[in-house]
């Protein structure tokens, strides 16, 4: 099959060297297990356990050679507010989630609205590893190793209607397990304009650092948008609602004179609070200038030709 437990050591403990050999090991035994022709094992595996390994993943030639954020910073320096608004409190509190059985629904202006079961997803399209430079709006960055595919794959399933110009995130709200501060107005929704979120960088996200996601991370499915800020790449999804009005989003609702709806990384137009013009990465001391469309400018400034980025922020 293709998931399996990482037998020795908790996740926390283990450095991200351990986890690429202990990948490579694995993604030959995939080969092997896949030369059987066990290809769909993920769909018949029990419940996901954490860390579970993701196989086979494909290279993407969009990922940054840049160096990795660590393993460790990555899952336990988060941002999850439904697990409390400390950058600690996900990793301690996330573990409540739980992530299967698990849906995604797929609706509004579309011609075939579906609800994909998770495994169904996780088989949806290859799976890719893709390295992106991830910006927080706080000031701090990191190069995370994520696993998924181009949440174009999905969008083209439901077959989207003419009429559809934007899709809304709707992530999980459970209270029973999660936040009942009114911090944000739940359940998180988070939006993009079509062609954003056709866009080939636009990752749905099913993992990290060749693993299913940590819950900390936004376990089951996330998206990944790396232009943007990063609280636009919502965790824990739980609709995909293509519109034709834009939707409104949990930032910009709570407010709306620092979150806009667009939120691409932009040195020039700094937040009320803090200047975006440059970032710590996470496990350096030095600042470092913030890039326009954090780096990926090459690939989008076209999606924003003509328009005022500072009224568009
Ligand atoms: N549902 C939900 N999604 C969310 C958030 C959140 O609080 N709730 N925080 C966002 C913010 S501000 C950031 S920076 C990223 C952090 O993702 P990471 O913890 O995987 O690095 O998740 C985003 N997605
Ligand atoms: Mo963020």
């Amino acid at each position: 099959m293709l998931i399996l437990r990482t037998p020795e050591l908790p996740s926390s403990e283990i450095t991200p060297r351990e986890l690429f050999e202990g990948r490579r090991r694995f993604l030959r035994d995939a080969g092997l297990v896949l030369a059987a022709g066990a290809f769909g094992g993920l769909a018949s595996a029990p419940a996901t356990a954490a860390n579970a390994r993701l196989a086979p993943l494909a290279a993407s030639p969009l990922s940054t050679n840049e160096e990795k954020t660590s393993y460790k910073s990555v899952t336990t320096y988060n941002n999850y507010y439904e697990f409390g608004t400390d950058k600690g409190d996900p990793v301690d509190n996330a573990g409540r989630l739980v992530t299967r059985p698990w849906t995604v629904r797929v609706e509004g202006l579309v011609g075939k609205p579906r609800t994909f079961d998770i495994d169904e997803l996780m088989k949806l399209a290859p799976l890719e590893e893709r390295i992106y430079r991830m910006r927080c709006v706080e000031g701090w960055s990191m190069v995370i190793p994520w696993v998924g595919f181009p949440l174009s794959a999905l969008l083209k399933q439901v077959e989207p209607l003419g009429s559809a110009k934007f899709v809304e995130f709707v992530t999980l709200y459970d209270p029973k397990v999660m936040s009942r501060l009114p911090v944000l107005d739940w359940p998180y929704t988070e939006g993009l304009r079509l062609d954003e979120a056709l866009h080939p960088l636009t990752l749905l996200t099913l993992g990290l650092y060749g693993e299913v996601l940590p819950n900390q991370n936004g376990a089951p499915v996330r998206l990944v948008v790396p232009w943007k800020y990063g609280f636009k790449s919502a965790k824990s999804i739980v609709t995909i609602r293509l519109t034709e009005k834009q939707p409104a989003t949990a930032w910009n609702k709570a407010a709306r004179h620092e979150y806009g709806f667009y939120s691409n990384v932009n040195p020039q137009v700094d937040h009320p609070r803090w200047s975006q013009a440059t970032e710590r990465r996470i496990g350096e001391f030095r600042k470092r200038p913030t890039l326009m469309f954090n780096g990926y400018a090459e690939q989008v400034a076209s999606l924003y030709q003509g328009m005022d980025l500072r009224a568009n922020f």
